[in-house]
């Protein structure tokens, strides 16, 4: 049985619109799962100054895979793509978080969903917001558009 996963995608290194474009083709390849909808691009500036802007989107995933399979998969992603990990939130060339993974509510050590952090990030809100109704309730009790209003929509560039 599969289950619909959003994942947060994210590069400011080496081409980002390109890093995105590739890894969303590699998603749709991977075992037993599919991509179902990607919302736009949106370019901002990194939480951290003095790094290169971010490209963002938000991809819909249907999966059969197991949460901590699915991130395998991910990981295995990002160091395909060149990614080296030096300095927690240093620049990147390509970032995959899973935001949502169907209703689940998932607290172990490699693994947080949903993302601890996507409700303070207008650059997943905004796209998530593309792809799921705003009347939809997050796995903890949120509705969606509770926290698109909680989050305005400053700095965050359609591309
Ligand atoms: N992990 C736990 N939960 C998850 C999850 N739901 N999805 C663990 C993915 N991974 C999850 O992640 C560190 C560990 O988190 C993983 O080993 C996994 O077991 P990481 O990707 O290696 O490290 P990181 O990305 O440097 O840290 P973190 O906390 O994921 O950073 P963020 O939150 O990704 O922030 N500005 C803009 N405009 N756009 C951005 O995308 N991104 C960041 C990085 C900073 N500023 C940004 C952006
Ligand atoms: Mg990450």
């Amino acid at each position: 049985m599969s289950t619909r996963v959003y994942i947060g995608l994210g590069s400011n290194l080496a081409d980002p619109d390109g890093q995105l474009r590739s890894a969303l083709s590699a998603l749709d390849q991977l075992a037993q799962t599919a991509v179902a909808a990607v919302s736009a691009f949106y370019a901002s500036d990194s939480l951290l100054p003095g790094q290169p802007r971010y490209t963002n989107a938000v991809a819909a995933l249907d999966t059969e895979l197991q949460p901590l399979a699915l991130l395998d998969a991910l990981q295995a992603l990002e160091n395909d793509h060149g990614r080296v990990r030096a300095e927690r939130w240093g620049p990147r060339t390509l970032d995959l978080d899973i935001l949502l993974f169907g209703d689940h509510l998932i607290d172990s050590p490699r693994l947080q969903v949903p993302h601890p952090q996507m409700h303070l990030r207008a650059f997943v809100l905004y796209p998530l917001a593309e792809l799921l109704p705003t009347e939809h309730c997050l796995p903890d009790g949120q509705l969606l558009a509770e926290r698109l209003a909680a989050c305005p929509f400053v700095g965050l560039e359609r591309l």
